[in-house]
């Protein structure tokens, strides 16, 4: 067997933040891919507007360098549990992996979850353990516990004779002993060259898998992928063979193979290499592209299934086609089929009610971060709460559950439990470091999942971490009674007032400030009780002839309560939507007077009994 030792392809996978991005960074700057004086800051993969806005990586992406004359395609994936779509659709076009650990994390549930991936596909791995600079780091546990997680993990006993290498990615060093000193990264390519095997050659005529689709107003669809036999060149007529396994034909445009952040167009590309290829009209993710002298199909890309569902709705608020710029059926449809395109582990189906699709993510941040994107493209919408997907599996229902690993401070046990044990979850372990840290592991329904993140948050004041990892299906639990409580609704529309929103937060929390636009039935406030109250914000004080007090002219109102987009999701029930704006983000009740409210409500109460 012949191998094109001219190349490796490696993929990067790690739990959330153990710095796999900073990694690439400092790979793409010790070869020099930029110019000395070229300032390229930090994260440099990460490119767009959102996820240098959050500081991770949304989707999986593709770079490749030159070390004594072997190219190394690099592809950087994400590392949260909502995004593993990402990390299944690329992990196919590597033979080998950096899996990288925190030297004080350890292994993560994202650890686990993607290292089992590469392990099932054979890929050779090279332990990163990186942040080695923290000053806490604790190598020598963390590399025991991986040693455990191959244990677990291994499918033959060969993978369990793995490299480890120690690296701060922060400062450019990796080392092949812990306490070596260190000056670049070479130790880390060269392990690479001699432990990631190279591309093996099979013969035959040119055939290509696409994991990965770009746009260009001009080019049209761009093709990425792994080239897995023979040789491609522009003009070159080729097949493509469909998920229905039909074929059609299709000139080549052009090819392009990647270095540092460019795409480098080429005369002709071969086996092993990582191209881009345009000129393949209508061309999805997992087709095969082939020679016609052989056009045989590679195996598609498996991607796991989604775990939540919400719904995306024409907005039908008052306000609706104010200040979004596709704001009709037809747009948000086209919009959301587009989306299937690249967005593989996504799911949009039509229903019974033309306004209304369905859609399926693997997280709420998976469907959040949809939601952010199209609201930034001009798109207005409204969005119902996420709920868990069940299924049935031999006419019983099952829904998918979730570990939950929560790592916080002694003093938040007993906050943290209570709140678990209302959404059902159980606990399977409690580790206490002897120093207040503990690490509290449970089992939980998606369905008990979904909400819990925010006010996770704010009970444990932001001094703790919480992670999960898909488990599969069990059998239903029955529904999780919420415990939040009623909103204050606007019964008017007008602009809110100071006068009218103190009368409110006598109430309970608002949302809003003075000088909002508001319509009946929108959400304005928190009820401290567990009914909805409908009130009138757009309030004046009464004018009388006597002068007021000084009191009364200052009303100093509590600030308002913003929320984010992912906490507004959390927050609304079954009866309530988020609109999305580019401008707003509102929450509202479905039903928007007062008097529907209450004739729904009696229709259940009369359908109970
Ligand atoms: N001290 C220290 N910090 C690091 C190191 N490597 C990365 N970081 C920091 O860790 C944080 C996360 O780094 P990223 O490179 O974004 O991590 P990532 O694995 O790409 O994260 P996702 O793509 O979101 O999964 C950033 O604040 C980095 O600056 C390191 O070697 N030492
Ligand atoms: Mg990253």
């Amino acid at each position: 067997m012949n191998y094109r030792s001219d190349i490796r392809n490696i993929v990067i996978i790690a739990h959330v933040d153990h710095g796999k991005t900073t990694l690439v960074d400092a790979m793409l700057k010790q070869s020099k891919v930029f110019r000395d004086n070229q300032a390229v800051g930090e994260l440099i993969m990460d490119s767009n507007a959102l996820e240098r806005e959050k500081g991770i990586t949304i989707m999986a992406k593709n770079t490749a360098v030159v070390y004594r004359g072997v190219k190394i395609n690099i592809i950087d994936t994400p590392g949260h549990a909502d995004f593993s779509g990402e990390v299944e659709r690329v992990i196919s076009m590597a033979d080998g992996c950096l899996l990288l650990v925190d030297s004080i994390e350890g292994p993560m549930p994202q650890t686990k979850f993607v290292l089992r991936h590469a392990l099932q596909r054979g890929l050779k791995t090279i332990v990163v353990i990186n942040k080695i600079d923290r000053r806490n780091s604790r190598i020598a546990e963390v590399i025991r516990l991986i040693q455990d997680l191959f244990l677990e993990l291994a499918t033959s006993t060969d993978q369990l004779d793995y490299h480890v290498l120690y690296a701060s990615a922060k400062e450019g060093i990796a080392v092949t002993e812990p306490g070596m000193p260190g000056k670049d990264i070479s130790s880390l390519f060269d392990c690479i060259l001699a432990n990631v095997p190279p591309p093996r050659i099979e013969s035959g005529p040119f055939q290509m898998l696409v994991s990965n689709l770009d746009y260009d107003s001009h080019k049209g669809r761009i093709a990425i992928g792994r080239i897995w036999r023979g040789k491609v060149a522009p003009h070159d007529t080729v097949v493509r063979v469909n998920a229905d396994g039909n074929m059609d034909y299709h000139e080549v445009a052009e090819v392009f193979t990647y270095l540092g952040l460019k795409r480098l167009k080429v005369d002709q590309a071969e086996v092993g290499d990582i191209v881009a290829v345009t000129g393949i009209k209508k061309v999805s993710i997992g087709d095969t592209i082939a020679s016609p002298a052989q056009p045989s199909a590679l195996p598609r890309i498996e991607i796991g299934e989604p775990t939540v569902e919400m719904t995306f709705d024409v907005n039908t608020s008052p306000f609706a086609g104010r200040e979004g710029r596709f704001c009709t059926t037809r747009q948000l449809r086209e919009r959301l089929y587009k989306e299937l395109e690249t967005n593989l582990s996504l799911r949009v189906q039509d229903t019974d009610r033309p306004d209304t699709f369905l859609v399926k993510g693997r997280g709420e941040m998976h469907l959040a971060i949809l939601i952010e994107t199209m609201r930034r493209e001009g798109y207005e919408f409204a969005v119902s709460k996420p709920e868990a997907i069940t299924k049935v599996i031999d006419g019983k229902i099952v829904e998918p559950v979730e570990v939950l690993t929560i790592d916080t401070r002694d003093e938040y046990i007993g906050v943290l439990t209570e709140m678990l044990n209302k959404r059902q979850a159980q606990m399977i372990d409690m580790r206490n470091d002897g120093q207040d840290n503990v690490r509290l592991v449970f089992r939980i329904s998606t369905q008990g999942l979904l909400g819990f993140r925010g006010s996770f948050l704010t009970s444990t004041r932001g001094e703790s971490t919480m992670n999960t990892l898909f488990l599969g299906y069990e059998p239903w639990r029955g529904e999780i009674v919420s415990t939040r409580n009623g909103v204050l609704v606007a019964s008017e529309e007008g602009f809110a007032v100071t006068y009218g929103l103190n009368n409110a937060q006598g109430r309970g929390l608002t949302f809003i400030e003075p000088g909002t636009h508001v319509y009946e039935g929108m959400i304005v406030g928190l009820n401290s009780r567990p009914q909805d109250i409908p009130l009138n914000v757009c309030k004046e004080k009464k004018k009388t002839n006597v002068r007021a007090s000084t009191s009364d002219i200052a009303i100093k109102l509590t600030p308002p309560l913003k929320m984010s987009l992912e906490q507004a999701i959390d927050f609304v029930n079954r009866h309530e939507l988020v609109e999305v704006t580019p401008k707003n983000i509102r929450l509202r009740k479905k039903l928007l007077t007062y008097s529907q409210r209450a004739r729904s409500i009696s229709a259940a109460r009369l359908s109970i009994k």
